[in-house]
């Protein structure tokens, strides 16, 4: 549902613009509450954080319960929209939330090519129709050791994959983000090298736990999280959960992955989060959870081991980390 603006655009010529601002957040809530993103125990009606939504986000009603939902607290909107990793908006943790409303997440439209039945390019407005939209509440864990429990909306990965009928020769999928420098100004640095690149093994692609990310807390994703869709791997690093992706590639060979290019020796293909691999730098043994003092201990695939463990029987973690 979108806010009706004409009114408040009105008003705001004749009201001091703090009280517009009050007023526009209370819009907001009320927006949400009525369509039922309240109702997921994250107590959006009157928080703080509900208050610090973007208002003129689009909301998003009718989200599916997942079983796979922590019911852990949730970190608030406030944290999950300004500390971010988002090298194309620049390298500082705020930079994003400040700078990547440059980007223009619609129209939006992704590329599927490779080992498949039906390539062709596909249009966000499509794409999130192809299957009910979930809430699905993950932990992502920063390969920096710090961690945050965000509620994602979503559907399956599969639900995406499966409808450009992969071939038995798609043995992996690569996703590439956007590059442009008008949108992405950090893309004129050299920081990494431009697409950002991601991969899946076909099984990790495809099991149940792979979202595909497409908004959070009853919004459209915001710019600094990836509008307009995404990854979400909650077992591996926050690195793997590509952002802003416009390019599906199913390949036959392990991708080459962004991180993995720009120093193999700190981060591999797999980048599960494993507590018993350091990184070369620092412990991967324990995390800050955004908004806690101290630190907790990292769990082997951030405790989603019974579920994904079976995809890496007989391989030596230590080895393909
Ligand atoms: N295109 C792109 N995707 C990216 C990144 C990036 O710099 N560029 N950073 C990754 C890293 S290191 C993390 S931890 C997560 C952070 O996601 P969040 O900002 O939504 O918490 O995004 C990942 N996806
Ligand atoms: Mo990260």
């Amino acid at each position: 549902m979108l806010i009706k603006k004409a009114a408040d655009l009105r008003e705001s010529d004749v009201t001091p613009k703090e009280t517009f601002l009050k007023r526009r957040d209370f819009l907001a809530v009320a927006g949400s509450a009525a369509v039922g993103v309240a109702t997921n125990g994250f107590g959006l009606a009157g928080s703080p954080d509900a208050c610090a939504q973007n208002p003129a986000a689009q909301k998003l009603t009718n989200l599916k319960k997942s079983p796979f939902s922590t019911d852990e607290k949730l970190n608030s909107y406030k944290d999950i929209t300004t500390y971010n990793n988002f090298y194309e908006f620049g390298l500082d943790k705020a930079d994003p939330g400040k700078y990547a409303h440059t980007l223009k997440p619609r129209p939006w439209s992704v590329v599927v090519e490779g080992q498949c039945g039906k390539p062709g390019t596909y249009h966000i407005e499509d794409i999130m129709k192809y299957a009910p939209l979930e809430e699905r509440i993950y932990r992502l864990r920063c390969v920096e050791a710090w961690s945050m429990v965000i509620p994602w909306i979503g559907y399956p990965l599969s639900e995406f994959l499966k409808r450009f009928e992969p071939t038995t020769k798609a043995k992996y999928v690569e996703f590439r983000t956007l590059v442009d420098t008008k949108q992405m100004p950090g893309q004129t640095e050299p920081a990494l090298n431009w697409p950002y690149v991601e991969g899946l093994r076909m099984d990790e692609a495809m099991h149940p736990l792979t979202l595909l990310g497409l908004g959070l807390y009853g919004e459209v994703m915001p710019n600094q999280n990836g509008a307009p869709i995404r990854l979400v791997i909650p077992w591996k690093y926050g690195f793997k959960s590509i952002k802003s992706i416009v390019r599906v590639r199913f390949v036959e060979t392990e991708p080459v992955n962004t991180w993995k290019q720009q120093q193999s020796s700190e981060y591999g293909f797999f980048a599960n989060v494993n507590p018993q691999v350091d990184h070369p730098r620092w412990t991967q043994g324990s995390e800050r959870r955004l908004g806690e003092f101290f630190r907790r201990k990292t769990l082997q695939f951030n405790g989603y081991g019974d579920q994904v463990a079976s995809l890496y029987t007989g391989m030596d973690l230590r080895k393909f980390y």
